[in-house]
């Protein structure tokens, strides 16, 4: 899943791709690159990051996600605001990542009736005040158990339980410590019966990690997606989607080193200098 944050304010790129134009030519950029998914959002959910009102979202999202989908791009819409889902919804969307979890009481029915996925992500708080203090008394089963309700939420609203996929929602009230919990233990979340997506690019744990600028975050990404990956995650949502490919299809490729099974194993020639 690529990332295409249509705002001003946006921690890693905000403002980059405001005008929707550069918003358009990002997100095509992202498919080419190897994205399945493009996630377009028009708020910022940084911590600290202004509120936008619902028809300022739509005038940032609807275009951009009209002219991708066009296109033949997959598209998610990064929203906490069934009204701004619903318009995103009529311009193509066909997955709403809501990152509250149903606070907004209309967004369940709305994807019930609309037939479309939802991601439901955990959150301690709200992004205004989510990092002042980050607490749990065990961070990977609070999140299971909060998801595993949001999950009963959806689907007694009508949405279907094959279409939900639920988030840990890494740096969204948490620690350095929590995130790296969760990612290390994302696998229990599977418990829950539904896929997984992983959002860690750039985020701000992996600076505190590394000592890296946001911008200069791709190698702690790269690894936060690979352990992800291998522990257990379904998607991850990045705005580096070239290298993301690149050091997944090196994982798949590991994961199958050995294998003989192939029906056509004698046909598979030696690679020339490899
Ligand atoms: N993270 C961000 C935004 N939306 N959605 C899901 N499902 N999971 C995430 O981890 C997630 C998300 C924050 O990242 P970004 O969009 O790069 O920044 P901003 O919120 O400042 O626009």
């Amino acid at each position: 899943m690529g990332i295409v944050n249509v705002t001003p304010d946006s921690f890693s790129d905000g403002g980059l791709y405001l005008d929707p134009e550069a918003a358009i030519a990002h997100g095509r950029e992202l498919v080419a690159e190897g994205a399945d998914i493009l996630d377009v959002g028009g708020e910022s959910t940084r911590p600290g990051a202004a509120e936008v009102g619902a028809a300022e979202e739509i005038r940032r999202v609807v275009g951009v996600i009209e002219a991708l989908t066009a296109g033949g791009a997959v598209v998610s819409v990064d929203t906490s605001k069934a009204e701004v889902a619903a318009a995103a919804i009529d311009g193509g969307a066909t997955i709403v990542n809501d990152v509250t979890a149903l606070a907004d009481p209309a967004m369940a029915p709305l994807c019930a009736e609309r037939g479309v996925e939802l991601v439901l992500m955990h959150m301690q708080g709200t992004p205004r005040t989510m990092q002042e203090n980050p607490d749990y008394d065990e961070v990977v089963a609070d999140v299971r158990d909060f998801l595993a309700t949001r999950i009963e939420s959806a689907v007694s609203a009508g949405v279907a339980e094959e279409r939900i996929w639920i988030d840990p929602g890494i740096g969204f009230g948490k620690t350095v410590e929590h995130n790296l919990e969760l990612i290390k233990r994302l696998g229990e979340l599977r418990a829950l019966g539904r896929p997984i997506l992983l959002g860690a690019s750039r985020k701000s744990f992996l600076g505190k990690i590394t000592g890296s600028e946001v911008g200069d975050r791709i190698g702690g990404s790269l690894a936060a997606a690979l352990i992800g990956v291998q522990a257990g995650a379904d998607a991850v949502r990045v705005h580096d989607v070239a290298a993301t490919r690149d050091a997944l299809a090196v994982l798949e490729a590991t994961r199958w080193a050995g294998w003989t099974g192939y029906a056509h194993i004698d046909e598979v020639a030696p690679e020339a200098g490899a």
